[in-house]
């Protein structure tokens, strides 16, 4: 099985590289990445001289590279995590969230029908739902609820997975969607939530939650969604829709504050400041399909991943380090400085 990972150097793409290196030694793993602010070479370093890795260092938007690549690999399957995926950043500058996601998503896709795939298998997220009510704790988002997005970036993520299913009814591609919730381990970038407070934590900064840190997201350990799209690759249904959730809700307020207590840091660093325009404010996905269907269940409980992650961000200082000292310390005084 050769398999293409667009997104491989980001967040979850690289848990994902690590996954399926590990559980299935005979496949082979081609990671294409653009290398964005948010990729990261040396977060693949474990993996970059393993015999059945390459990388391969290209934009999903441009067509030519992506024909060339196929051509070359003649891959089985795709797996699209490439995207922009920061929602602040989206609410700051749409356009390139529009290209990459969505236009992104369609060239991968062309190439997909061009040259034959097996499986082409689309990363999406929970918050292509909107979101829930807060004094609503029985609704949950079902692969049924229907699309009612929020900002820029659920927008464009909504536009992908509604092109991967015009392109399987269309033209029959054989496609999966996945749809997770916030996902928090290793490798997470430092502009969002749980790596950013352990970050400004250990460096004694403000922790600035947003509005009030009631709003709710459900909290699912990283190894944990990467062994779900493992398992829709193998055995989830063409043409289907997967939600992936922890059954974990949790406000931010409380997040902050297990950070705080983990790294024995006073709560008086927590800041409140000017809430994101559009916020959403609750999250909470029901995973009954891909349960019933796969027998797919969140593995880490959140109380054993906070505390992995944590001492992650605490054994692996230099890599984020060397993020928040480069270009990162403009976006967060543009983003945080008058906030
Ligand atoms: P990330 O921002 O950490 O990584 C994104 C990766 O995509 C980076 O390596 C970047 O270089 C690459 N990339 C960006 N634009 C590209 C382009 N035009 N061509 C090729 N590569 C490009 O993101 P993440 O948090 O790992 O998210 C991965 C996917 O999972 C995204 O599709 C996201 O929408 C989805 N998702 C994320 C979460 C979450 O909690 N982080 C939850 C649900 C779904
Ligand atoms: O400094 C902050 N302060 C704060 O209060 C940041 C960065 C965030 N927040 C709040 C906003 C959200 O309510 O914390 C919550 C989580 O924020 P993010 O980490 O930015 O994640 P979210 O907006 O929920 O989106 C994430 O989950 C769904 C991912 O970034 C998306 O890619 C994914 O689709």
């Amino acid at each position: 099985m050769n398999i293409i990972v667009t997104g491989g150097a980001g967040f979850i793409g690289s848990n994902f590289i690590f996954h399926m290196l590990n559980k299935h030694p005979d496949y082979r793993i081609v990671c294409l990445d653009k290398l964005t602010y948010a990729g990261n070479l040396s977060t693949l370093a474990p993996v970059m001289d393993h015999p059945c890795f390459r990388f391969v260092k290209a934009d999903i938007c441009d067509r030519e590279a992506v024909y060339k690549l196929f051509e070359e690999e003649h891959p089985d399957m795709v797996v699209n995590f490439a995207a922009e995926s920061h929602v602040d950043r989206s609410i700051e500058n749409p356009e390139v969230f529009l290209r990459t996601n969505i236009l992104g998503t369609q060239v991968m896709m062309d190439a997909c029908r061009k040259y034959g795939i097996k499986r082409y298998h689309q990363v999406s997220t929970d918050e292509v739902y909107g979101d829930l009510p807060l004094d609503r704790p029985d609704l949950m988002f079902t692969e049924e609820t229907p699309i009612h997005t929020s900002s820029p970036y659920s927008a464009a993520k909504a536009s992908a997975d509604l092109m991967v299913q015009a392109y399987h009814r269309t033209f029959g591609l054989p496609v999966t969607i996945s749809r997770c919730s916030n996902n928090y381990g290793p490798y997470h970038f430092p502009e969002k939530l749980i790596p950013l407070m352990i970050a400004n934590a250990l460096n004694d900064k403000p922790l600035p939650v947003y509005g009030t840190g009631e709003n709710v997201r459900d909290w699912l350990y990283v190894e944990d969604h990467c062994k779900a799209i493992d398992l829709i690759l193998h055995k989830g249904r063409v043409g289907e829709v997967y939600n992936i959730g922890g059954h974990n809700e949790m406000k931010n307020i409380d997040i902050v504050k297990i950070i705080c207590k983990a790294l024995n840091k006073p709560e008086s660093l927590i800041t409140y400041v000017t809430d994101r325009k559009g916020h959403d404010m609750r999250y909470a996905i029901d995973p009954t399909k891909i349960h019933t269907e796969l027998g797919w269940l969140p593995e880490t409980k959140f109380v054993d991943g906070i505390q992995k992650t944590i001492q992650w961000y605490l054994d692996n200082k230099e890599w984020w380090e060397e993020i928040i000292n480069g270009e990162y310390q403009n976006y967060y005084k543009k983003m945080y400085g008058n906030r």
